[in-house]
């Protein structure tokens, strides 16, 4: 299969753009080789410049629950695109949106609407911050809260895949303020508490990790973390970009039952457009200018296009919710068992885990419960697996510190399929 054009395109794309890429997990740097240029989505497929279509496991990392190029969501944007892309004040939609969000979330009274998960995470512990008069954050190991200064320190996708987990132009006195603590390690967070909780602004943590490959909390974990932040007087803010709406209709937190202080969202909440979203309670949220004082703003917060495609894709996840996630869940199950079969067959150690329609797979015996476990993964065989896939038509995240993602679009043949391209390898 040729793959001239998109060597070709990576190469331009090299020479004007940092790597190629505009996010650099997407660089293959991990893996080797060129990155596909895609051209078109549809369902559970994308099609590359050559021609080529994939199965795909990835979902623009994450939003495409319902597939790619989901009609409603389409004809939600085309709409709403007659009117103008951007007004820079507010509307109704936006109102609609929020009402969604507070119907869904558990913990949602209010609502602010930014235009990335990165932008959700860095207001959220500015918030935080603002709220308690303190400085210091605890993050997990291999948790990834996107880019801003705070959360670039032992950070998990693309960070911990070029292997840059906390990253150089942060400066110190801005990483300093950022403990980390290895994911699921209650007795750590109790120790660091004990000693510093009263200068502890928040805790934040990704309640079902996403960004190691796929992390479940064990039990226990995130209700400690709950008691710890009640009774230090420290803010829990979830982390909900990759699992809001995926785990659950109301996000991890449904699923788990524990309400954090502050919840972040993307991802799904934009329908597949640019979004993030910071909600809470309404105590915590009036902090947030102009009815309190610490400042958030943003010229396309509350883009139209964004808010369209976003109520049209929670109106859906809302309505068809005891349809929806019970046949994500049959899906994830019918590939876990799928591909542990293959792999069994080639005698490969393999670990997995996932929460309905996210999931992990980890080349090591196991367990996964942190990121020391994810990294001990065999990371040659994941490239061969990788690029064993790809040839053979079926696309996962071209890196071991990302999930896969299941969609409804994705059928049982799509899946038996990508089985049986796992089983015609040669590893
Ligand atoms: N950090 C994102 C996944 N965890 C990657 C986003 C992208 O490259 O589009």
């Amino acid at each position: 299969m040729s793959n001239d054009n998109n060597q070709k395109l990576f190469q331009e794309a090299c020479q004007i753009i940092p790597g190629g890429v505009n996010s650099p997990v997407r660089a293959f740097g991990s893996v080797g080789g060129t990155p596909r240029f895609i051209s078109r989505a549809e369902g559970c497929r994308i099609f590359d410049t050559e021609g080529q279509e994939y199965i795909d496991f990835v979902g623009s990392w994450g939003p495409m629950i319902l597939g790619h190029a989901h009609p409603p969501i389409l004809d939600a944007i085309a709409r709403t695109l007659k009117n103008g892309t951007s007004f820079g004040a507010p509307t109704a939609a936006e109102t609609e949106l929020a009402s969604l969000i507070i119907e869904m979330v558990p913990s949602a009274q209010m609502v602010r609407l930014v235009s990335s998960g990165t932008e959700a995470t860095m207001s959220a512990l500015r918030l935080a911050r603002g709220i308690t008069g303190r400085d210091l954050c605890i993050k997990f190991e291999g948790c990834y809260h996107g880019h801003g200064d705070s959360f670039l320190v032992a950070a998990g996708s693309g960070a911990a895949t070029h292997g840059h987990p906390s990253s150089p132009g942060v400066p110190a006195s801005t990483a300093d303020l950022t403990a980390v603590i290895p994911y699921n390690d209650v007795e750590a967070v109790r120790t660091l508490m004990a000693a510093n909780g009263d200068q502890v602004a928040a805790i934040i943590v990704e309640p079902i990790a996403g960004n190691m490959g796929c992390v479940l909390p064990v039990p226990g974990f995130l209700e400690q973390l709950r008691e710890l932040c009640t009774q230090h007087g420290s803010l829990l803010i979830f982390d909900e970009v990759m699992t809001g709406f995926r785990v659950h209709a109301g996000g991890a937190q449904s699923l788990l039952g524990i309400d954090p202080d502050l919840t972040t969202l993307g991802k799904i909440v934009g329908g597949g457009m640019p979004m993030g979203v910071i909600c809470g309670s309404r105590e915590v949220m009036e902090n947030f200018s102009p009815t309190g004082s610490v400042y958030q703003a943003g010229t396309l917060s509350g883009n139209p296009l964004s808010v369209a495609a976003g109520i049209a894709l929670l109106t859906e996840l809302r309505d068809r919710a005891d349809e929806i996630y019970p046949a994500l869940e049959a899906k994830g199950q019918q590939l876990q068992e799928g591909w542990q079969q293959a792999l069994d067959r080639h005698g490969i150690a393999h670990c997995w885990n996932r929460a309905g329609s996210m999931f992990g797979l980890f080349f090591t015996e196991g367990p996964v419960n942190n990121f020391s476990d994810a990294s001990g993964a065999d990371e040659q065989l994941f490239r061969r697996f990788f690029h064993g896939m790809l040839a053979a038509g079926v696309a996962i995240a071209p890196s071991p510190y990302e999930a896969g993602f299941l969609s409804m679009a994705h059928s049982a043949q799509d899946i038996d399929h990508s089985t049986t391209v796992i089983e015609n390898l040669s590893l």
